[in-house]
């Protein structure tokens, strides 16, 4: 593992930043003249830094952040102005944003300030979000002629139900932080000096568990959005049947019996 430790940290990024601590995987947005928009550049070392992560066997958990004036506000409108049909068709533009929601280690969305287009779009790729109290939603492509393409007319819907989704991206309303948590679309409110520390202390306490239970519980939640009842109903039971061939589940077990902490392995 000491290989991708200083493969990692000697890697140039232009567009973000990476640490690694605790466990947790990092990814700070780092465009500020931009206010984090997403260009292909950042999609690319967003998911760079990933594979580093994914393959980190110290790595327990992920998260993904930006500045506080804005997680990211949208994509990036200069780097799209000239494009036509046949660049974006053929490149499949933005295709590599879709390898960011089929992350297999969980991934946590720190949402300050603004979330707009792409950038509510990503925050939406992640397993959830926590949010600050000057967060803003919105997907307001209408406004640019066009429609949101990395997902959000559908991840938005099942997060917040037709209504809600339906008048987001026709009016293009920016949505609040307290209505994205009364809404779903958000797990806790913040106040804005602590979302990072509250985000990566959750993040922490994840990284700490058996990653072999906390990757298949993902495995299972997202199913439910992919598959009818019983058939998912089958795959958690499947799944939590194939969990007592792991080590972790005997210590997990053993230490709540000997009435100590557990000590996983991720075996
Ligand atoms: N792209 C590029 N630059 C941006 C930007 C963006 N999305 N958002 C802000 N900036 C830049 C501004 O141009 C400005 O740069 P300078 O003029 O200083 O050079 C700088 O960031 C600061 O912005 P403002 O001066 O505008 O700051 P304010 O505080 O006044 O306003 C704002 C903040 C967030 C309300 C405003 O910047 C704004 O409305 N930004 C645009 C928001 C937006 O419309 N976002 C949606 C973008 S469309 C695709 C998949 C997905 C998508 C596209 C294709 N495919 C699969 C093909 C996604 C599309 C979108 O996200």
């Amino acid at each position: 593992m000491q290989w991708e430790k200083t493969f990692i940290e000697d890697l140039q990024w232009d567009t973000i930043l990476v640490e690694k601590r605790k466990g947790v995987g990092v990814i700070t947005l780092n465009r500020p003249q931009a206010l984090n928009a997403l260009n292909s550049q950042l999609i690319a070392e967003i998911n760079q830094a990933l594979d580093q992560f994914e393959r980190d066997a110290e790595i327990g958990c992920m998260v993904l952040a930006g500045s506080e004036k804005a997680f990211a506000a949208g994509a990036d409108i200069k780097e799209m102005a000239e494009l036509n049909f046949p660049n974006i068709y053929f490149d499949d533009f933005f295709h590599l944003a879709d390898r960011i929601a089929q992350r297999r280690k969980p991934l946590i969305a720190a949402v300050s300030g603004y979330a707009l287009g792409g950038g509510c779009e990503l925050a939406l790729m992640c397993d959830f979000i926590y949010c600050a109290d000057n967060a803003k939603f919105g997907l307001p492509e209408v406004t640019l002629g066009v429609i949101p393409g990395i997902g959000g007319t559908q991840r938005l819907t099942l997060a917040l139900g037709k209504a809600k989704a339906m008048e987001m991206c026709l009016t293009a309303r920016q949505m609040g932080a307290l209505e994205a948590e009364q809404s779903g679309l958000v797990a806790r409110v913040l106040p804005k000096e602590e979302l990072l520390a509250y985000t990566l202390e959750a993040a922490e306490k994840i990284a700490q568990r058996s990653l072999t239970a906390t990757m298949m519980i993902k495995e299972s939640i997202n199913r439910a959005f992919e598959v009818s009842l019983s058939e998912g109903l089958r795959f958690e039971r499947r799944t939590f049947h194939s969990i007592f061939a792991t080590v972790d589940q005997k210590e997990g077990m053993k230490a709540f019996v000997e009435k100590r902490p557990a000590q996983f392995k991720n075996q």
